[in-house]
């Protein structure tokens, strides 16, 4: 056998390099590289390693927990064919993964993460931020990835590579798996070596399976859709994944079928197509949710089926209404009681195309989904261009980006109140220009996220909405964004804190509790006096981008077209108007409101929970 002597990072890297993927007939190398930040837990082991590999790259970016962000939406833009590795030091550097790691896992995205772990060899414990426990020498704070990776492993000898990094790239291109992978690397072992077989550093290829449906079932699916009379596909991220777009578009126009969208499916469809009636559920069109109470059949295609999507169980409301569930992942297919459909969408909705050839929906049907869809555009038209001359309301600066960009651009967000108006008032004209990551909803996730998706496609441009809540919690990678060159476009909406769960605190009967950007008044003793003193287009300007600080939409339509000119990262900061807060579309969603209380408000907006909660349903 012959064998090459590496230190175990050496041997990581290399192996790394080599992996590709395939599917379709198409191959590309997975890893497009490496984004750190080196402490003692790393520098000496990876980092030397990443220093003698130069045509891996390494990426140093200015926080932890936003490097995850940044690799997982590169990898969602890539649709999970291309990824990123991260590396961090021990301790503290390795926990600001974790959350970034949650965020992956449950958006089912891939990223390595190679935290730097304590010594294997244990004389010098405890190390620089070493958490002990005295039951134990064998935990870290990287137990903390347990629970949010897909595979988690603890490399304490240099030969365990051979056997972990195989199952690393087995987990990371499983269409059912994929999400955070975790290889601790204690700091003394990345720097051992040993003789590894040239073999495994060889380069691999990782066949990405379109996995094949039950036939019986199959069958049986075909025969409830031509037995339907009110069906309704609901799309989620697996259409996008599946790359059964076009199937869906084709499979939706043959039959007749509505399709409405979860955050992940949105953009399944382009707005414009006829079955289309956008999204579904809490922050759901008009339409879209007056099809999915009367459906007698909801065929779910690679969702989750989350409380959004199903109105915290209160949105389907046919008594027989049944469901089949087209997943990759079995766990996902069984929910809902659904007929379960185990397998690859794109090669069922090919089978389905061809199966259902006679099968259109009924003409009054048909004329319900065109006329609810008309309606539609026409309250999208009138959020769009309420006619402000003052601040504006936050739907018309989502009109006048979305009158802005050209349809190949990128719209990337992920929470506030903005994912509701944007899951429905957004129209999406490319199958990979609406990027909201609303599966972990973390704030923080946008301005590395944009940075992303420009990296894996710089030929758009990327425009990441963000709130001043956002923006404050994670800023640092507008920094990374100028020394890598990539231009991002980042449009900041001001509104003294947090409209979102301001108004969710309102509707609970807390009034604004804590949810307000004022100054604690010495009077008081609360948060009622001035607006905190917050200049964000200087702040901007302090991270190197070029700042615009607008106050009306045509302040705001001028920025665009100048920021569109700059070559530089550009913030503009515009200052929204809440109370011209777009409604909601005949849908709830259960946030439990406390049963016993001193404060009125809260008294009432629990009776109005409990009428509520009635509907919800379960399914057998
Ligand atoms: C990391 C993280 N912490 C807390 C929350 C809960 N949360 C959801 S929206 C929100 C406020 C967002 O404020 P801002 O970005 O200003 O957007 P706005 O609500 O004003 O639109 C909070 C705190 C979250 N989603 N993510
Ligand atoms: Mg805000």
């Amino acid at each position: 056998m012959i064998t090459v002597r590496l230190t175990t990072a050496q041997a990581i890297i290399r192996f790394l390099k080599n992996q590709f993927v395939e599917r379709d007939g198409q191959q590309n190398p997975f890893f497009a590289g490496v984004w750190g930040i080196f402490g003692h837990g790393n520098v000496a082991g990876i980092g030397q390693a990443l220093l003698q590999n130069p045509d891996f790259p390494f990426y140093p970016s200015r926080n932890e927990q936003a490097q995850v962000h940044l690799a997982t939406a590169f990898a969602k833009m890539n649709n999970r064919l291309r990824a990123f590795a991260c590396t961090s030091s021990i301790g503290p550097g390795a926990t600001n993964m974790v959350t970034g790691a949650a965020a992956a896992t449950i958006n089912h995205l891939p990223v390595l993460l190679m935290p730097g772990d304590i010594f294997a060899r244990r004389n010098v414990a405890p190390v620089l931020q070493q958490l002990e426990w005295g039951s134990t020498q064998d935990i870290s704070v990287n137990d903390c990835f347990k629970p949010v990776s897909r595979y988690w492993d603890r490399i304490n000898r240099p030969d365990q590579i051979i056997t972990a990094l195989p199952e690393v790239m087995r987990v990371l291109t499983s269409p059912v798996d994929t999400g955070a992978v975790t290889l601790a690397l204690p700091q003394d072992v990345q720097t051992e070596s040993y003789e590894y077989p040239e073999e495994f550093l060889h380069q691999r290829v990782w066949h990405i399976p379109r996995q094949p449906t039950d036939q019986t079932l199959l069958q049986r699916s075909i025969e409830w859709i031509q037995a339907s009379r009110s069906p309704l596909i609901i799309a989620g991220g697996g259409v996008y994944y599946s790359q059964a777009n076009q199937a869906l578009a084709k499979f939706a126009a043959q039959t007749g079928i509505p399709v409405a969208e979860t955050q992940a499916g949105k953009g399944s469809l382009h707005f414009d197509h006829p079955q289309e009636v956008g999204a579904v559920g809490v922050t759901g069109t008009l339409i879209a949710n007056q099809l999915a109470r009367g459906a007698d059949l909801v065929i779910g295609i690679g969702t989750r089926f989350s409380d959004f999507t199903t109105a915290s169980k209160t949105a389907f409301q046919y008594s027989d209404v049944r469901f089949i569930n087209l997943n990759v992942a079995e766990f996902d297919a069984y929910k809902q009681a659904a007929l379960p459909l185990v397998g690859d969408a794109r090669l069922v909705l090919e089978a389905w195309l061809e199966a259902l050839k006679d099968y259109r929906v009924l003409a009054d049907y048909a004329e319900k989904i065109s006329q609810g869809k008309a309606d539609w555009e026409k309250e999208v038209d009138r959020l769009y261009h309420l006619g402000t001359t003052g601040q504006p309301a936050q739907s018309e600066v989502i009109g006048a980006l979305n009158d802005f960009m050209r349809p190949q651009d990128v719209l990337i967000n992920a929470a506030g109140s903005a994912p509701g108006d944007l899951h429905r008032l957004w129209r999406t004209r490319d199958f990979k220009g609406y990027h909201v990551e609303y599966g972990y909803s973390c704030m923080g996730y946008e301005i590395p996220g944009a940075l992303g998706i420009k990296m894996a496609a710089p030929e758009r441009e990327v425009y990441a909405l963000v709130g001043d809540g956002t923006y404050l919690m994670m800023p640092s990678e507008i920094v990374t964004s100028i020394q890598e060159g990539y231009k991002l476009n980042i449009i900041l909406v001001e509104n003294h804190g947090f409209a979102s769960i301001g108004g969710l605190s309102q509707s609970v009967g807390n009034g604004s509790f804590g949810t307000v950007y004022r100054l604690r008044s010495p009077q008081t003793g609360m948060l009622d006096g001035e607006y905190l003193p917050l200049d964000f287009a200087m702040n901007a300007c302090g991270f190197g981008a070029v700042a615009y600080d607008t106050w009306s939409l045509a302040e705001f339509k001028k920025a665009l077209a100048e920021a569109k000119n700059t070559e530089r990262t550009t913030v503009i900061v515009v200052h929204t108007d809440t109370s011209l807060r777009a409604p909601g579309y005949e849908s709830w969603w259960d946030v439990a409101v406390s049963e016993v209380s001193e404060v009125k408000d809260v008294e009432e907006a629990r009776k109005g929970y409990e009428e509520e909660r009635q509907k919800e349903r379960y399914f057998f």
